[in-house]
């Protein structure tokens, strides 16, 4: 077996209101967000949340055509996507495309938190949107 994933990086969560869900995941997990960033190219607003080694982000649309926007029109709030970390996006992405698995990129591009990512299918993992993530160092 071939393993790119190393961890789980984050777990990705739409809300509607971030200000009002930064209040109570900050009293959820007793930390507040060490990050709070706008990705212009996704339009969404995020905030990133670190408790232990597990990491929340919290995404919320800026605009109608945003996937977060249309995410929580027809299936409301909740758990979007779970990120893993990979050492070499585009390694793992040849991979998995190799694999018959739907990269929703071509190229990795530049995400929150100082991340290049690239999404796969939801339908490719069971209902669950996938994405791989690398540090920019
Ligand atoms: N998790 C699970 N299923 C999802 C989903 C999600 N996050 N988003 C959509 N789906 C489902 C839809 O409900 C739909 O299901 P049905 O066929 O059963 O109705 C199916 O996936 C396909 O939906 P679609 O209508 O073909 O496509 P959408 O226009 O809804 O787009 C997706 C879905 C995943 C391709 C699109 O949202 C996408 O490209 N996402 C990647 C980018 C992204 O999510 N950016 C925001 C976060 C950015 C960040 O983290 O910085």
């Amino acid at each position: 077996m071939t393993t790119f994933l190393q961890k789980v990086e984050h777990i990705g969560i739409a809300v509607r209101d971030i200000h009002t869900a930064n209040e109570h995941y900050t009293t959820l997990l007793g930390v507040p967000p060490y990050k709070s960033e706008e990705v212009v190219s996704e339009h969404v607003i995020t905030s990133f949340f670190k408790v232990g080694e597990t990491k929340i982000e919290l995404l919320q649309a800026t605009h109608e055509d945003s996937a977060i926007a249309k995410f929580i029109e027809k299936r409301g709030e909740g758990m979007h996507h779970i990120a893993y970390d990979v050492p070499n996006i585009a390694v793992a992405m040849q991979y998995f495309a190799e694999q018959g698995y739907t990269l929703l990129q071509q190229q990795p591009k530049l995400g929150a938190d100082n991340k290049l990512i690239c999404f796969i299918h939801p339908k490719n993992c069971h209902g669950v949107l996938t994405e791989l993530c690398q540090e920019i160092p």
